[in-house]
């Protein structure tokens, strides 16, 4: 076996605008994941869940930050700040955290715990920038709005812990949007984050495209951790996703995709930590979109057809 990884599942739907997203962990399990992992010759363990607070107990809109709106902040906050614990413990063991989602805003947590005491890369695979703030977003949806939290925009309340100091845009590469609000277009343009977009995909080719992602998020890191926002397939081949947007990334770009983090990976170990989030079942036929995140999980660790 060459590594251990350490799955954990948090099973969170406050940053959504829907439910369903909170069953991902248990369907990317049904789906196979362990057993992927396995034929690529990782040693899964299976930490569970995180616990979550009880949505109905509470108002979506208490705690709003002063001036925004980000739903369930609180709730989120919480969850957030005991995975990022996990996830760093877990990296302090020298193991890789493959945390299951629950909506996108569950990698607050895994980036800033990822970025505990190093210095990081990030490759963020979505139709979606998630880059709003309280401020501009237009839905209130916090899953929208990861990349702002631990970049350091916007007011978040109590979530001030989330900017990380080793977290730099600079470091930080889209591959495959397709849907910007404005008013996150013009954050994303006066950033220094690098964005390909899918016409990027669509002249270059996606395996091209990630090798430059993978430039920009080692250069001067100390690892890449790989946010897997399965909107960013088209949504004929993953359909159970909350917010699916057409013009996504076919099946076989998407595990040319990982496997080209896997090829790099297998040369020089840059890869140490990973988020595969907005699986939504209830959307789904037959749990195939599940059934996909299991598979690019295990292709992104090295699984091969040979
Ligand atoms: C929109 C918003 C989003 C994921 C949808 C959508 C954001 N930009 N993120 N699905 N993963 O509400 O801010
Ligand atoms: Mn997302
Ligand atoms: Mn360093
Ligand atoms: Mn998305």
């Amino acid at each position: 076996m060459d590594r251990t990884v350490r799955i954990i599942g948090a099973p969170m739907d406050y940053g959504a605008n829907r439910r369903g997203v909170d069953m991902g962990p248990s369907a990317i399990r049904y789906a196979g994941l362990a057993d992927g992992l396995e034929r690529a010759d990782v040693e899964p363990i299976d930490d569970g869940d995180l616990s979550m607070p009880r949505a109905e107990e509470r108002d979506p809109d208490a705690d709003q930050p002063h001036g925004g709106n980000a739903k369930f902040l609180r709730e989120i906050e919480g969850v957030c700040r005991r995975l990022r614990d996990r996830v760093a413990a877990t990296r302090a063991d020298g193991e890789f955290p493959l945390v299951l989602g629950g909506d996108h805003s569950v990698a607050i947590g895994s980036l800033t715990g990822s970025a505990r005491d190093v210095d990081l890369g990030v490759i963020w695979f979505d139709a979606h920038a998630d880059l709003n703030t309280p401020e501009t977003s237009p839905t209130g949806n916090v899953h929208g709005m990861p990349l702002a939290a631990v970049l350091g925009h916007g007011a978040f309340g109590e979530m001030d812990w989330a900017p990380a100091p080793g977290l730099r845009e600079s470091s930080v590469a889209y591959v495959g949007l397709r849907s910007i609000d404005d008013r996150e277009r013009d954050l994303l343009q006066e950033s220094s984050l690098t964005a390909y977009t899918m016409s990027d995909i669509d002249q270059r080719g996606v395996s091209a495209v990630v090798e430059d992602a993978l430039a920009v998020a080692t250069d001067g890191t100390d690892g890449v951790h790989v946010s897997l926002d399965l909107d960013w397939l088209d949504p004929k081949t993953a359909p159970g996703v909350g917010t699916p947007v057409r013009g996504g990334v076919t099946y076989r770009e998407a595990h040319a995709a990982l496997e080209t983090l896997s090829r790099r990976d297998e040369a020089d170990g840059v890869l140490r930590s990973m988020d595969v989030v907005e699986v939504n079942p209830i959307l789904d036929e037959a749990n195939e979109t599940a059934t996909l995140a299991a598979e690019l999980t295990a292709s992104t660790f090295g699984k091969r057809i040979l």
